[in-house]
């Protein structure tokens, strides 16, 4: 039985990486940090399958005691400070979760066991200024935010020490992936569930930024199988994973309200707060070295996947007696 230890377990991915790996008969071990209350929300329906020990992207000593301990032969580096307007309120502690938690994390296997092999979750956000349509595994990085500047160091650490030491350290460059499971700040999540409150008389207002920027949107839970195939590999090679096809922020609006039979235009607010300093206006990724080297592609496409989203808040609102 292979074991895997993961980072950022209890996070969106995290959850559905989990459930992918114990479902391929992996022993799985979860990195969390030390918090006053615990946070398990994602992992509650696998908690009696997996091992959690602790740890934080901040401590090296502790990832180092986390890799000897778990032993495991496959490590995902998910965690990360990962929503891109607070890395401008937070720039250096994004750079030391974000940028040099991978460096602590490629040293802990480094200097533990440098057989394992680690993917590291870098992100679309380092195209940032886009320098190609689409982008490929060879379009140049631009990033527009402290949270892309992070990922960017993150990307070509992971790439140095594969050059520089031999490890088996590969990047997945993962466009946009939601789910039932995505935070409630992101964009996606944050209009699903406004429209499921608004549906059940909860609310009567959206306030949201920039409705033009345009991303690559796909499921999560199609995403992190991508993740497990880059690291059954030959050898270690960096991808892009997307759908290949970009929507609106207002594609996301119309879709969701009217899955609940409302006009979206009597309930979103144009908000100039919530733009960004430097947004990342517009994203689409080419997956076809995925698609042809991983065999890998989404299946559930975009319609569907903001529709799943939408009556999953609609079922948790009713289940928790109106959001109460
Ligand atoms: P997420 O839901 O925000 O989860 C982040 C995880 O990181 C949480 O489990 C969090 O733990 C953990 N974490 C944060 N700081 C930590 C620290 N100092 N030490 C240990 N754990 C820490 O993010 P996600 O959407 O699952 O994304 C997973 C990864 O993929 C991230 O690296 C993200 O930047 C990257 N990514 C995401 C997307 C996307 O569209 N979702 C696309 C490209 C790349 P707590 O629960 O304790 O906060
Ligand atoms: O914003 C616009 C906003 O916060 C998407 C992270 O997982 O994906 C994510 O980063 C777009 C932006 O995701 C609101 O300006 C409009 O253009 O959902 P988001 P993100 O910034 O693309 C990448 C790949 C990651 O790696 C990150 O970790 O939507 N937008 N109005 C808004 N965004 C938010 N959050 N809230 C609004 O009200």
């Amino acid at each position: 039985m292979p074991t895997a230890l993961v980072t950022g377990i209890t996070g969106q991915d995290g959850s559905y990486l989990a459930e992918f790996l114990l479902a391929k008969g992996y022993r799985v071990c979860g990195l969390v940090r030390r918090s006053s209350t615990e946070n398990f929300d994602r992992i509650k329906h696998i908690q009696d399958r997996i091992q959690l020990v602790s740890g934080d992207l901040l401590d090296l000593s502790s990832l180092v005691d986390a890799v000897r301990s778990v032993d495991p032969e496959e490590v995902y580096n998910l965690a990360a400070q990962s929503f891109v307007p607070t890395s401008w309120q937070q720039p250096v502690l994004t750079g030391e979760f974000t940028a040099l938690g991978v460096t602590r994390m490629l040293e802990a296997i480094r200097t533990v066991k440098p057989g394992i092999r680690m993917y590291q979750a870098s992100s679309s956000e380092m195209f940032g200024k886009v320098q190609q349509v689409p982008q490929s595994e060879t379009t140049p990085f631009y990033p527009r935010s402290p949270y892309g500047v992070a990922k960017v160091y993150g990307h070509w650490i992971t790439v140095n020490y594969r050059e520089s030491y031999g490890l088996f350290a590969v990047s997945g460059i993962l466009f946009n992936h939601e789910s039932p499971r995505r935070g409630l700040e992101f964009v996606t999540r944050k209009i699903t569930h406004a429209v499921a409150r608004i549906k059940m008389g909860l609310a009567n207002e959206l306030r949201l930024g920039n409705l033009n920027a345009k991303r690559d949107w796909g499921f999560a839970g199609d995403y992190v199988a991508a993740m497990w195939a880059m690291l059954q590999q030959e050898k270690p090679e960096d991808f892009v994973i997307a759908t290949g096809t970009a929507h609106t922020v207002r594609d996301v609006v119309e879709i969701a309200f009217s899955r609940v039979d409302l006009d979206w235009r009597r309930y979103v607010r144009e908000d100039s707060q919530l733009m960004r300093p430097a947004d990342v206006d517009a994203l689409l990724g080419d997956p076809a070295k995925a698609h042809k080297v991983l065999g890998w592609e989404p299946k559930v496409g975009f319609k569907e996947l903001i529709e799943m989203m939408v009556d999953a808040d609609l079922m948790a609102l009713g289940r928790d007696g109106r959001g109460r």
